[in-house]
């Protein structure tokens, strides 16, 4: 059994910080789940471009308010808590927070650690440390 408080990982190498978003890593491929889980807080006023190539992610809302684009049909969903949105096709999308949004996201594969947007918004697929 696997038991982490996110007070343990703040500021420690699960806790990844990019310009638009800060994600809490939660559980890693190194945890044996076959997915990871991060607690990600998505700043205020942002819109990021993103598609995760390599990867399916789940992203369920528990705090903030925002909206996730479909960069294929144009479609803007409003997100809030209570909704859960997940990229089963690898939908390429922008993602916007009109307030500060926080996010438990699952990713399968499972998350390395370290993996942060390229230039696409795709993270790559990395081997374990
Ligand atoms: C929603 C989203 O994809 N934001 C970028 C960070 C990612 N969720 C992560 O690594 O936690």
């Amino acid at each position: 059994m696997i038991i982490r408080k996110l007070e343990e990982i703040l500021d420690t190498e699960r806790d990844i910080k990019a310009e638009n978003w800060n994600s809490r890593r939660l559980l890693l491929k190194k945890d044996g789940m076959g997915y990871s889980v991060h607690d990600t807080l998505i700043h205020a006023g942002t819109e990021t471009k993103i598609q995760y190539k390599n990867h399916r992610e789940a992203c369920y809302c528990i705090e903030g308010e925002g909206e996730i684009e479909s960069l294929e049909s144009g479609e803007v969903h409003a997100l809030k808590p209570g909704t859960i949105y997940s990229l089963d096709k690898h939908d390429p999308h922008l993602l916007r927070a009109k307030s500060e949004m926080r996010l438990v996201c699952v990713f399968n594969p499972p998350v390395v650690g370290r993996e942060v947007h390229d230039e696409n918004g795709v993270y790559p697929l990395l081997e374990a440390d």
